[in-house]
């Protein structure tokens, strides 16, 4: 019999599971491990495991493979093996920031060990479904296995068509006589979060738009390191060799904002000792960056630092580099976009719709919870709370 977390609440692990921070030297666990835990672990409770949730370089599991772990394999505190900044602008972070750790209830919904599982836990309404399998294969999830009545919407985190990637896909009004229908792609997987609620699917770096500096112009001796020795970075690779002489440098030719103005610029770099880093902005000396590494002796860890840049409208240069001693390896460079928030919009999908409406009616009834960012959006007369004048306010809003 399982223990649940509600009757041991100051339990956080009860085993350790080897986690995917083995990658850094190994190629365990094996995928056939990681889909048999549902089986083999977890049998008392909680166990310690370290998921990435976002795949590495020279593993074969998927993007939702890999985020199909922090649900299969239940776990009181969340490590992820990945430096934090290479989370940033992963498509799998709105999901990560929202799972929880502690459950109300499980089922495995299908599996067989070394080769595939289908596993529900409950939190509250919530349901999250994480599926992950060796051999590609068809899975078909009837609600009426999780729920009984009422209307939810699942936030389905996906392989794309040939895994390169994660596709989140938004399914409405579904109820226990609905069936989702997903094919998994060979070593691949996914997450659904089945929820009467909606879920916001934006980060802060949802606006960031990122240059890999791989892909940016290279002078003098700054060369590029990919594959295996690259597998923290983003797109599995960087730029070493910056710095150390005058020409040694990464150009990004064609950073681009819509209107001229102060934005912040976020520089990704790997080093394993204090560095110095030059900036030109469009051909003009902005900055020196001092300091910059992340781990002392760590030549793998990834650190981000942040410059605020007047950019000009359209295309501009940005070009790092070290005329007094080596800098930094450069991973990526992001810029900023500002978010424009839609008033009303609820269910963050980007516009006011019968949905927001529909949902703040049921939070104002008392049906369903909001998070603080929902409760802020949904108060569209701006008075400090959402009660029924927000709603009138919506109905003039949605007809006007
Ligand atoms: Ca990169
Ligand atoms: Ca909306
Ligand atoms: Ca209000």
């Amino acid at each position: 019999m399982k223990l649940s977390s509600s009757c041991l609440s100051h339990n956080i692990s009860f085993e350790a599971i080897n986690g995917s921070e083995y990658y850094k030297w190994f190629e365990s666990p094996s995928l056939a491990n990681r889909v048999s835990y549902t089986f083999t672990r977890c049998v008392a409770g909680s166990a310690d495991f370290t998921p990435t949730g976002i795949p590495i370089y020279g593993i074969k599991a998927t993007a939702g493979f890999a985020l199909a772990d922090v649900v299969t394999i239940e776990s009181g505190i969340q490590h992820f093996a990945q430096s934090v900044y290479t989370y940033e602008g992963s498509s799998a972070l709105p999901l990560l920031n929202d799972v929880p750790v502690v459950w109300d209830d499980m089922k495995v919904l299908d599996g067989y060990p070394m080769q595939f599982n289908v596993t529900a836990r409950r939190n509250g309404s919530d349901w999250y479904i994480g599926a992950s399998t060796l051999a590609a294969r068809k899975v078909d999830i009837h609600l009426s296995d999780l729920i009984d009545s009422g209307t939810y919407n699942a936030y389905i985190f996906a392989d794309n068509a040939d895994g390169s990637d994660l596709e989140v896909i938004v399914l409405n009004d579904l109820t226990a006589e609905d069936t989702i229908s997903r094919s998994l792609l060979e070593n691949g997987g996914f997450v659904i979060k089945l929820t009467k609620g909606a879920m916001k699917l934006t980060t802060p770096y949802s606006n960031y738009r990122s240059y890999e500096a791989e892909n940016a112009v290279l002078s003098g001796k700054a060369s590029i390191t990919a594959g295996k020795q690259g597998k923290y970075c983003s797109n599995d690779a960087y730029v070493g060799y910056v710095g150390g002489d005058g020409q040694s440098a990464v150009t990004f030719n064609d950073v681009t904002v819509d209107k001229a103005g102060k934005y912040t610029v976020r520089i990704y770099y790997v080093s394993g000792e204090p560095r110095s880093l030059k900036v030109d902005i469009n051909g003009s000396y902005v900055t020196t960056l001092d300091q910059l590494y992340a781990n002392k002796n760590d030549w793998s860890g990834i650190r981000a630092v942040n410059l605020e840049a007047e950019l000009k409208e359209g295309k501009n240069t940005i070009r790092l580099y070290n005329d007094r001693g080596y800098g930094p390896s450069i991973d990526r460079i992001a810029v900023a976009i500002p978010e424009s928030r839609v008033i009303g919009d609820v269910d963050f999908n980007g516009r006011l719709n019968v949905a927001d409406l529909v949902l703040t009616t049921r939070y104002i009834q008392g049906s369903i919870t909001f998070s603080t960012e929902q409760h802020r959006v949904a108060d569209v007369n701006e008075d400090g709370t959402a009660d029924v004048f927000d709603l009138i306010r919506y109905r003039k809003l949605l007809t006007s």
